[in-house]
Formats: structure tokens, sequence, C-alpha cells
């Protein structure tokens, strides 16, 4: 790592799901007025960098991650004069604001898409994949991650083209160079427009395998695994981008890379590959999945050991050569208190700031997804109808109605535990009509228990989850041990408590999580001598030896 810090290295990354933040004209919609409007609140938590789910042109096959129009504003949000003015008003705070880039796939609205199916000869033809397939057949048995092949047969042209998500989604071919200068342009555009970088959605998926061929079956499946990801071009096509591109601005990047190990990290990422800044891994976010072939639809715990494990190899892996991303949750998952903390009303608050303390004092740039500081929970919904995402639908379409491979009442709870829709209801301000996220019925219900947890409640008590994460916020910004500080881990084998040291420069901070319900006794005394100083707890003095249900602390050793 170079020996000065680089500015997101230090930063702190605030997630804003546009759709669920504010609505300001009265349609149950969040827009960018919206954030605007909430600029203070995020710069009193005192986050550095605003990342926006995409807020493009998008019939919202995928709420707007099928984008018909990268260079406009979804009708939904507001117009670019709100954009413009949401940018100057958070530059003017010093807040920085990155994009969400979504260039895997585009709408099959998109005007490109729109020309290349008209004929087999046009010049759009090759910017999307096109195959004639085997018959009726297919032309691979790749599935799509929201349900199905992930061909689709095109009556026009009589052919198939590819799309790895929705159908509404087809896969950008990035082998084609008139496309990728497209999408140059297209970022030079943004940049140059003054936004301060990109979070890329599923960057690692734009070099596909040559010819195609088939993956092995997935079990439960007549399909099987697409063969995306990590292909053989995508550091030749990163490097490219970077070069005629991002290298060109200040900013920061980061890829949204699935089924990265921390050894292809260092490609992606590595301090001097010319590539991206970081990458989102997953590997922390799959230990709870199904142990029987069904994927995320699961309602296991991630177990702690294997958690520990996978987040001190990213932290060991990179430690000096790469830079983390640090998250427990974002609009594609379940809420983190939910998932790794526990949201009874008796543990909620301790729990969820134990999770912040375990993630915030890691070498990594953190992200905070919105909610996520009033220690929002799951949904908990309790009827199909409440939800809204095409994945889970799909899901539960393919699994309990067409397959019958679940009960409705099994599915019911899966989708409890996994739907995405989990962390898109809509943001809890105060306890007005719809915890004041819109005077008009939102579009996903808001959680009932936004009565209790919200923005409100949380900024009158100085005890509040939100505070705790201003507290942590703070620490990274005040100690440079935080940014880079080497991580230790401790008791690798205990299944309950989280335990690890970070050095720097001779000083060494102690932290410790129990991320149980129990009281435990364990011998920290070793540690916690007359000299040792408490920077953060989640409870007031330390007892001996002991860690009540969620307790967390951090001291620095003498
Ligand atoms: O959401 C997932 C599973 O529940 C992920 O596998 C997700 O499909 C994957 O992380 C890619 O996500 C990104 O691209 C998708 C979009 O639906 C997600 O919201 C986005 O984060 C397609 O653009
Ligand atoms: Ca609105």
């Amino acid at each position: 790592m170079a020996a000065t810090i680089k500015w997101w290295q230090q930063a702190v990354v605030y997630q804003v799901y546009l759709r669920s933040f504010q609505d300001t004209n009265h349609d149950g919609i969040g827009d960018l007025k919206g954030i605007t409007a909430h600029l203070d609140y995020l710069k009193q938590l005192g986050i550095d960098v605003i990342w926006l789910n995409p807020i493009y042109r998008s019939p919202n096959d995928d709420n707007g991650y099928d984008i018909s129009d990268y260079q406009q504003i979804a009708a939904d949000f507001g117009t670019m004069a709100d954009f413009d003015e949401l940018l100057q008003a958070a530059h003017d705070r010093g807040l920085k604001i990155i994009m969400d880039l979504v260039v895997n796939h585009t709408s099959d609205e998109h005007p490109w898409f729109k020309r290349s199916r008209q004929d087999r000869t046009n010049q759009y033809r090759d910017f999307y994949f096109w195959s004639s397939g085997n018959g009726k057949k297919a032309p691979n048995n790749w599935d799509a991650a929201f349900g199905g092949s992930a061909w689709q047969y095109d009556e026009q042209t009589q052919q198939y083209y590819l799309h790895t998500f929705s159908t509404k989604q087809p896969d950008l071919n990035w082998e084609n160079p008139t496309l990728r200068e497209s999408v140059y342009t297209m970022m030079t555009w943004w940049l140059n427009k003054g936004v301060d970088g990109f979070r890329m959605d599923v960057i690692n998926q734009i070099s596909k395998l040559p010819g195609l061929p088939d993956g092995p079956l997935k079990p439960h499946s007549q399909f099987g695994d697409a063969r995306v990801t990590n292909g053989p071009r995508v550091h030749e096509f990163l490097q490219e981008m970077n070069q005629e591109v991002l290298s060109q601005f200040d900013i920061m990047t980061v890829g949204e890379t699935h089924g990265v190990t921390p050894a292809d990290a260092l490609k992606y990422a590595g301090a001097d590959q010319h590539e991206l800044d970081m990458v989102f891994e997953f590997q922390h976010l799959r230990l709870d999945n199904s142990q029987h072939g069904l994927g995320k639809w699961s309602t296991r715990k991630t177990p702690l050991v294997a958690l520990k494990k996978v987040i001190s190899d990213w932290q060991v892996g990179l430690e000096g050569r790469a830079w983390n991303s640090l998250f427990w949750n974002n609009h594609d998952t379940p809420r983190a208190v939910s998932r790794f903390g526990d949201d009874r009303p008796a543990y909620r608050v301790r729990s969820a700031k134990m999770l912040a303390t375990c993630l915030h004092l890691l070498q990594g740039t953190p992200y905070i997804y919105q909610g996520e500081e009033l220690g929002m929970t799951d949904a908990h919904f309790t009827e199909l109808a409440s939800y809204r995402d095409i994945e889970s639908l799909n899901a539960y379409r393919d699994l309990v109605t067409e397959r019958q491979l679940l009960s409705p009442a099994d599915m019911m709870a899966r989708l409890a535990a996994r739907s995405r829709d989990n962390s898109r209801t809509p943001m809890q301000w105060d306890t007005e009509v719809n915890a004041g996220f819109s005077d008009a019925a939102p579009w996903l219900t808001v959680n009932p228990n936004y009565r209790q947890i919200n923005a409100a409640a949380a900024l009158a008590d100085p005890d509040s989850v939100w505070y705790y994460y201003q507290h942590l916020i703070q620490l990274r910004h005040q100690y440079p041990l935080v940014t880079l500080g080497s991580l230790e881990l401790l008791w690798a084998d205990d299944p309950q408590v989280f335990l690890y040291a970070r050095q720097w420069e001779g000083r060494t901070w102690l932290v410790c999580c129990n991320f149980t319900a129990e009281t435990l006794s364990r011998p920290l005394d070793q540690y916690l001598t007359p000299t040792a100083k408490c920077l953060i707890s989640n409870y007031g003095e330390q007892q001996p030896n002991k860690l009540r249900p969620y307790e967390d602390w951090v001291y620095q050793l003498a």
C-alpha cells in the first residue's frame, strides 16, 4: 500500500436505496429531493460518501437495475436538475456521491437493444449475445439469476438472447469494442458532471467464457450454473476502462463481485493492478446458505467460527496489497441486526451496536445501508402479497407453485429470512403516518415497528444505535490505527466471541464482541489491565472476565 492514505480509505460510505429513502411529491416513492432534504442528517452522522442505487431511466423490472437510458433520471426520482442540485448540495457539505454503474446488462427497452433485436445484421446486433440454439432448445443450459433459462427466444429474428438476470435484462457483449467505447463515454460524461466514483454492478461478469459452454447442472434443477464470473478477459476490460476513464479522475470505485476469493481480489483491486479500488466480496454472506441446494433460500444461522475465518482471511490476505470493503447488509440482503444479531426488543439495540463495532474496527472502507444506523429490522412479512421483489416472487412461483419442492409455509419462512424486500422497506424517520417516509401509500409496506424504531427517536436518545455509529465513524476519522492497523484474529475457535487485535506503530487495540444472548465467562482480564483504556462499549463498565449478552468493547492496550 502506498504510504499516503487515499481519501476513500478513511471514508465511511452510506448507501441510499432511493426508492425507499424519502418521498417528497406524494407518490409513495422516494426521490432525489428526498435525499437533498436529509443531507444534514447524513452530515451529522459523519459519513463521507453516499452511494446511490440506480437512479436512471428504467421500466423497473428489477428496481432500476434494468436501465433504458444511462443519461436520464428515472421520472419517479425527479429530474436531472434535481440531481445537479443534490450533487451541489452534497459537495457544499463535503459529502461525495458515487453512482451505481450497471453495464453487464441493459433493459430490453434500451435503444441499443431495441435496435439490436430488429434484424440480424444491424450494427447493434453484436452489442448483445444472440444465438440460434438448437431448434426448440436454448443455446446452453445456463440458468438466470431470477429463475428459468438464461436465454429468451425472440420471434422477430428467430434467435435467442442471453439474460443472466431477468428476461428484461439482456447481457451486453463486452467483446465488442464499440460497446466498450460507448460505456466509457457514458462514464466520462457522469464524471465530468462531478460524481465521485462508481459502484459497479456484477462487474466480474462482463467477460463470458468463449463459446458459452454448458455449466455443471444445478441440484434440483434442469439448468446449469451460468459460467459468467471472473471470465478470461475481465481484467483486460477493467484495465482498459481504468486507463481510458477511471485514471483520469480522483474518484473511488468498488466492484460488486460475487464468487471472488482474496486471491481474485488482489487482481481486481490490487494496489498496482490499475483496475478498481476495492471489491464487495460475498463469502461472509454465503455461510448461512441452504445445505440442500436451495442457495440463498435458507433459514440457517451463520456459524460464527466460519464467519470469523472468512473475515480474517480477507483482512490478512489483502493487508498492504489491496483494500477491503466492509458491509453486513445492502439492498439485496436481509437486515444486519435480524441476520447476524438479534432483533427481539430486549437485544436489538445492543446487538446492532455490537455488529457495528465488529465491522467498523476492521481494516477497509465501511458501508452503512440506510436504516442500519437506526437498527432497522427485517420486514417479517407474513403474506406473499406484501412482497414486491422479482427475485422473491419468481422463487415462490418456481419452488412452490410450479415444482412443488417446498410447501407454502416453508417458503414463506425462507422469504421472511432472506427476501431482498427485508432491507427495502421504507426508511423510518418518525412516528407520523408511514414513518414519515411518505403521506401516500408507500410502494412497499412500512415496517410497523417504526413507532419504536425511527430517526427522530434515535436522535433524541443519547444511547441510541445512531449515536453509536456516529462515535464509531469519529474513531475512524480520528485514529489512523483504524484505517491502517494490521489485524490478528484471537480465539479463532470460539463459537460465541469474536475477538481481534489491531496493531499500528506499536499501539494495540483489542476488539471484543459477544455474538450471543448469553452471559459468557472468558479470561479477558489478562488484557484489560488498569492501564488499558476503553474507547467504546455498548455497556457501561466491564465486569471481570464476563461478557454480557451481545456486549462489545474496544480497548487500547497500554
Ligand atoms: O440478490 C442476489 C441474490 O439474492 C444476488 O445474487 C444479486 O443478484 C447479485 O448480487 C447481483 O446484484 C446486483 O445486480 C442485480 C440486481 O438485481 C441487484 O440488486 C444488484 O445489487 C442485477 O442487476
Ligand atoms: Ca416521490
